[in-house]
């Protein structure tokens, strides 16, 4: 795999600047960039080839057919005259059309848009001891595909919506490929599979109008929700700051239910998969989640591409929580079977037993991140299901999506699904059959293949599934009893927030719930939120304008989860943005300045100036006043007074209508005033703080740091930077 450049601005579409003219000889295609990687290559039943990437891209310096025969022109259709008809003979425009006509495949019902990239994991031998599949042993590496999701919006929808988002992992080991397909939040809407229609249904656009797209600020989801209380207690987490992540490098991840794992001894344990973001878990704020839907609906997938690209390789550390398996499958009271219940981290801790890198851009989005194929079946030895009733349906359903999705029973063959191990299944033929197998008998028993394929046993390490005892009963469509639990945890998880984090659920219940038509549906709601915490039930109802309403059951416990709050502590920098604003005024030396302290901790500097090209002795320019916003910088360092330049006026630049002091460009004003309000770091060095004077920011506010010595102002803003937001810089609101 490449290894990633370190790349101060990433973002280059090609390794190569174009030429200003087209080509007129034929001349190499550029290869791709350094962070790009493609799959494996293998071939359809897992055998090296030893091919380069190359090998499998498009060939040669000519335009072909589909067959290789070279073309003398694909610009004009064959016609009888210059003025007549294109004739139906033209094979070559028939086949260019058509292909085009084919290019879309359906997309994922449920987590359409995603990103992914390519890595690594490494094992570090602490499973070993409960869990015999190989890759989790000491210093083992894997190469992994990980591609996230959000779930409700459509392919081309924008990135940074309220929402659950998917965690997938591909495992691609020489022991078969091991799916761990995974959430940002660790507990599920429903309790059985059978209910998955139904709350998609609930949560998709109305069917009549197909609006609103990508939310679940409407009717049906809380006409859905507040009727299906189990719901609640996901509805929660997407209520708070986990619904709207700063990057995808910032997410937790989970395997939500109970997996049964077994070690060397084929003993058994149940556990809990969890992955552990080294870069710390990171929201955005509400209004700033909601401009940056507009203004770079590809926020979290160019976040994603900018950081490898940038050398900061998002790292997470893969831990599990650990309970013993007992008949009753019950951990401290907690059913493990309920996807809907979490166990907190104070009574199971999660234990690291590995690390994933992601280290390598995928070089083709089709070829890779929409034609990946995960599924829940994809098991290894030594990783076994649990009865989850929500598990076992997803059992069935992912490989049956995917020969809708992609077309056939065949596509574990797609390049990017092809298993790293030796592939000898009896499954034969069906739609875009790759592989060309060899032999008479593809069936068991037989003599005319020598016999072959062989069953596996224990000296071959197959896989076992464990024969756990099946409870006796009757065929019931019924859940357990404890089931039925639907709040306790959902008021765990609010007390267990810090105020902030409170103040932020509020909003987001007020906001959804107001953006509903139907008074019945949110104060049905309120009825279940009285359920959960009477102050957010009170709040809610005071942002809505109705009477809170009086709890359906005794009131919950006070114990809370520290570990589920992700206010408070320092994490690594890197692959963050930061803004320095300068221009012409600005001392040059002092830009630089500035920009090496930044680099130097692998953040990424972005000088911001009236308008492109340099400034000064010749820095380089990255945005202009008039293309920068603030969604894209994680901070802002302010190199200059920012007089008005030469666009600041309504007529050019709508931002500009924003006011702010006179003094100050008024785009420049804006963007301190979104900055402040989503608390982020904001630094001044020299006549920046008259800027900030201007504007109003106070220089003694939390997160707000001014002096005159560059490297001393670029050092307190990364310290600050570290703690992700200022959040002390708002009292909180209760
Ligand atoms: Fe999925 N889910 N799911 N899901 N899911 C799909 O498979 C399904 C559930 C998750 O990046 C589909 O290939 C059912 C829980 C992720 O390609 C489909 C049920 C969790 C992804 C499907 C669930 C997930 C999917 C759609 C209830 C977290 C994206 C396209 C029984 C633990 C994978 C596809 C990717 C995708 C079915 C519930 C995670 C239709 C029936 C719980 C991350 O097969």
């Amino acid at each position: 795999m490449n290894k990633p450049k370190s790349s101060p601005i990433p973002g280059a579409p090609s390794n190569q600047a174009p030429p200003m003219e087209e080509p007129t000889e034929p001349r190499p295609m550029p290869p791709p960039k350094p962070d790009q990687a493609g799959p494996a290559r293998v071939t359809p039943t897992g055998a090296d080839t030893g091919l380069p990437p190359e090998a499998v891209a498009q060939q040669g310096e000519w335009l072909t057919t589909s067959q290789g025969a070279r073309l003398r022109d694909t610009d004009h259709s064959l016609k009888a005259g210059r003025r007549g008809p294109i004739l139906l003979q033209d094979h070559h425009l028939r086949e260019k059309i058509t292909h085009f006509d084919h290019e879309r495949i359906p997309e994922r019902v449920v987590h359409a848009r995603g990103a992914g990239a390519h890595g690594v994991f490494v094992g570090n031998g602490a499973g070993e001891g409960v869990c015999k599949a190989e890759f989790l042993r000491k210093g083992a590496e894997t190469p992994v595909f990980t591609r996230f999701s959000t779930v409700l919006g459509s392919r081309g929808s924008a990135d940074t919506v309220r929402d659950t988002r998917g965690f997938a992992v591909k495992f691609y080991t020489g022991q078969g490929t091991f799916d761990l397909v995974g959430n940002n939040i660790p507990v599920f809407f429903i309790q059985d599979g059978i209910k998955f229609p139904d709350v998609v249904h609930a949560a998709k656009p109305h069917p009549d109008r197909e609006i609103p797209q990508a939310q679940s600020a409407h009717d049906t989801f809380w006409d859905f929700v507040s009727l299906h209380t189990e719901a609640q207690a996901h509805t929660m987490w997407n209520m708070s700051d986990r619904g709207i992540p700063r990057s995808f490098r910032t997410m937790e991840g989970f395997g939500v239910h109970t997996f049964r794992l077994l070690n060397e001894a084929d003993q058994t344990t149940l556990v809990k998969f969890h992955w552990k973001p080294r870069q710390g878990v990171h929201s955005l704020v509400w209004e700033e989640a909601q401009m940056a839907a507009g203004m770079d609906p590809d926020f979290h997938r160019r976040d994603l591409a900018d950081s490898i690209e940038a050398g900061a390789c998002p790292e997470w550390d893969l831990g599990v929580q650990v309970f013993p398996d007992t008949e009753e499958e019950m951990f401290e009271g907690i059913d493990l079977l309920d996807p809907t219940k979490i166990v907190p981290e104070e009574l199971a801790p999660v234990q690291i037993i590995g690390t994933m890198t992601l280290n390598a851009n995928p070089s083709n989005y089709f070829a890779e991140t929409e034609q990946v194929a995960f599924h829940v079946g994809n098991l290894v030895p030594g990783v076994n299901v649990t009865n989850d009733p929500l598990l076992q349906v997803r059992l069935f359903s992912y490989i049956d999506t995917q020969i809708t999705r992609l077309g056939g029973p065949n596509f574990g063959q797609l390049p990017i699904n092809r298993p790293l191990a030796p592939v000898n299944d009896m499954l034969r033929d069906g739609m875009h059959q790759t592989a060309v197998h060899q032999g008479l008998a593809p069936y068991r028993p037989n003599t005319l293949d020598g016999g072959c394929p062989f069953h596996a046993g224990d000296p071959q390490a197959a896989f076992l599934d464990v024969p756990v005892p099946v409870a006796s009963g009757r065929k019931v469509r019924e859940v357990p009893a404890d089931f039925d639990d639907h709040f306790s945890q959902v008021g765990l998880f609010f007390r267990s927030l810090s105020a902030v984090e409170q103040d932020h659920v509020i909003g987001a219940y007020t906001f959804e719930l107001g953006r509903c038509w139907e008074q019945n549906v949110r104060e049905r709601q309120l009825r279940a939120l009285a359920n959960v915490d009477a102050r957010l039930c009170a709040e809610v109802a005071k942002g809505l304008g109705l009477q809170p309403p009086e709890p359906s059951i005794p009131p919950a416990g006070e114990d809370t989860s520290p570990a589920l709050s992700q206010v408070g502590g320092t994490w690594p920098v890197a692959g963050r943005q930061v803004g320095i604003v300068a221009d012409a005024t600005s001392d040059s030396g002092h830009v630089e300045e500035l920009r090496a302290a930044l680099l130097a901790e692998g953040v990424v500097p972005l000088v911001i100036a009236p308008s492109g090209g340099t400034i000064g002795k010749g820095v380089e320019v990255q945005r202009t006043y008039a293309g920068s916003n603030s969604t894209e910088l994680d901070a802002v360092i302010l190199a200059c007074a920012a007089a008005p330049g030469p666009g600041a006026m309504p007529s050019l630049d709508a931002k500009a209508g924003a006011g702010g002091g006179s003094a100050v460009d008024p785009r420049v004003a804006k963007a301190l005033g979104e900055l402040w309000r989503h608390a982020k770091t904001i630094g001044a060095v020299g006549a920046g703080q008259d800027a900030l004077a201007a504007v109003g920011v106070p220089e003694d506010a939390p997160g707000v740091v001014t002096g005159k010595r560059p490297a001393a102002v670029a050092k307190d803003v990364l310290e600050l930077l570290a703690q992700h937001r200022a959040w002390h810089r708002f009292a909180p609101a209760i």
